[in-house]
């Protein structure tokens, strides 16, 4: 740094920076050494989240798709990254004071940020109290201050009072690195270096608090009752007997669950090992029942393939996916606690704090609701809710499908709103009916199959009602033409349904899709946008045929 520099607002925001990553870097590796200990970025976001009106949120889900907490995190660190340079160039202007009363305030942001968390606790704390502290440290280590003045003062004072040498000045007894340019340079490297160090030990240490090894290593019990494989109701008149057509660009009817989407409000996933976790069923209740995930497993287990679809799911959207789940059927734990006839809400709870509320009359009613432990013939993954979840056919995810769960609450309707309910989405959430072209994709050209024909096809679905058909139009030409069904194995999944267009013309066409639902009743033509309580229209593509 050359002697203009020192002294300048550029050397302010090197020393704002430093202090600033020095105290993430120290958060981050407290939260390697303090089990549950949490990063502040995280919760200060998570508040951002909170206050934020659901239209915003709404477009940051659509913009960013499953990202939008990296954007979130990434948000937050430049915000601290601004406040802390401004910090730096107060301190190098002689107002030291101000600068340590504003790093205090970021850090008690950050302190109250982790409160407002469920269940707050002081080692939760810890990596934002830590993290302030060495802060304030760095920003008193590298500022600049006047040591003639100091000297003078010491040098004064030990001239009256007392021998030479022995006067207790700031310089002498702690060497302070930013009082001269070139100790700024050594003690700001030797910051930055330690701040690379402890923060990636932090992030080594942390990966020991994973759940990954253990679900690895988790034998899933047998499967008591199952649908039969193939399962099949009836497929349409064409009677093709698979799920599955196979067709290129078409999204199968099981999603892997490495490709399943994932939407909630965790900024970093829960790590929930199976030892330390419980589920209590309580609230209007006959018998309170605490279970162990021993206790789950030792349950009748059932298998079922069940359509997932989330509130915020555009038209033409993929924030849908079938898996097959594998759990207890919330109806038999319920039973066994004994309802109370007014409990008309049935409330779950995740360990992070999030909550909905289901209509009791649906969880009961015989559909395969369930506390599920596997997806795919797998442990849930962690990002869908390991060890345990809940799966409720015909219910958008906001309203039914708490991953992490922890606690079921049986309640009155009108006693308990759900997380997203006084965010502006509706109380109750039925998935609508819709139907998605998933071939050709928007603006793309589609060759014809070997046997000639242009093969559009994509999949349906009004969860627990069941698709009995599907019709797509054609450039517009007021002709619904009726495609082909493939097999499912119940109302609960999503349909397949392909179109074999033989008649066909070279050049750009544009199809539309719609569904009928089990009892025959035809999809909304909408528009509708997505809040409060889905989106509904037709899905529309445009593509083109190569002469
Ligand atoms: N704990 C918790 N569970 C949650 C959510 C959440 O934010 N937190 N989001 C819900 C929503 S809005 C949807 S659409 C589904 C998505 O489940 P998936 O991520 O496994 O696809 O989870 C639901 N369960
Ligand atoms: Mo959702």
């Amino acid at each position: 740094m050359s002697h203009r520099l020192y002294g300048s607002p550029w050397h302010g925001i090197a020393l704002g920076l430093l202090s600033t990553f020095a105290g993430l870097a120290v958060a981050e590796l407290m939260t390697g050494l303090v089990k549950g200990a949490s990063s502040p970025v995280l919760p200060v976001g998570q508040e951002i989240i909170d206050v934020v009106p659901p239209g915003v949120k709404d477009w940051a889900i659509e913009t960013f798709g499953t990202a939008d907490k990296a954007v979130l995190i990434l948000g937050t660190v430049i915000s601290l990254a601004v406040i802390g340079s401004i910090v730096g160039i107060l301190a190098v202007r002689g107002a030291r004071a101000a600068a340590y009363a504003v790093t205090s305030v970021v850090g008690l942001i950050g302190v109250w940020a982790v409160s407002m968390r469920p269940a707050p606790s002081f080692g939760k704390m810890l990596p934002a109290i830590v993290g302030t502290v060495v802060s304030i440290a760095v920003l008193w280590w590298l500022s600049p201050r006047s040591v003639a003045a100091d000297r003078t003062t010491a040098d004064l004072s030990a001239d009256d009072h007392e021998p030479v040498g022995s006067g207790p000045t700031t310089t002498e007894l702690v060497p302070v690195a930013g009082t001269s340019r070139r100790g700024f340079v050594m003690g700001g490297a030797i910051v930055a270096m330690g701040a690379v160090l402890l923060g990636g030990l932090g992030r080594v240490l942390k990966r020991r608090f994973d759940v990954d090894d253990e679900r690895e290593a988790l034998t899933l019990p047998e499967v008591d009752d199952t649908v039969p494989d193939p399962p099949m109701v009836e497929a349409s008149a064409t009677s093709f007997d698979g799920n599955d057509f196979g067709l290129e660009g078409v999204t199968p009817f099981v999603v892997p669950n490495s490709d399943f989407y994932r939407i909630d409000t965790a900024l970093s996933v829960p790590q929930v090992s199976k030892d330390d976790w419980s589920l209590r069923i309580h609230g209007m209740v006959d018998n309170e029942l605490e279970l162990s995930f021993a206790d789950l497993l030792s349950r009748p287990m059932i298998e079922r393939p069940i359509t997932l679809s989330c509130v915020s799911n555009r038209v033409g959207g993929d924030l849908v996916g079938n898996a097959v789940w594998q759990g207890v059927r919330m109806k038999d734990l319920l039973d066994e606690a004994g309802v109370h006839p007014e409990a008309t809400q049935t409330v779950s709870r995740s360990i992070d704090g999030w909550s909905c509320g289901s209509p009791t009359s649906v969880i009961m009613d015989g559909r395969d609701a369930m506390v599920a432990i596997a997806m795919n013939g797998e442990p849930l993954p962690a990002e869908h809710g390991y060890p345990v979840r809940l799966v409720v056919p015909g219910l958008y995810g906001y309203v039914s499908a708490t991953k992490w769960v922890t606690e079921i609450e049986m309640t009155r309707w009108e006693d308990f709103d759900g997380y997203w309910v006084p965010r502006g989405w509706a109380k109750e959430g039925p998935i609508k009916i819709m139907a998605r072209i998933d071939r050709p994709s928007s603006g793309r050209t589609l060759d014809p199959s070997a046997d000639g024909a242009v093969d559009i096809a994509g999949l349906a679905w009004a969860v627990h009602r069941g698709i009995s058909r599907v019709e797509v139009e054609i450039d517009e030409d007021g002709e619904w033409r009726e495609c082909e069904l493939a097999g499912v194995p119940s109302d609960d999944t999503w349909r397949q349904w392909r179109y074999r267009w033989t008649d066909f013309t070279p050049g750009e066409h544009r199809v539309t899709a719609r569904a009928y639902d089990g009892e025959g009743e035809a999809q909304p033509v909408g528009p509708k946008a997505v809040a409060p309580d889905g989106a509904e229209g037709y899905h529309s593509v445009r593509f083109e045929i190569d002469a």
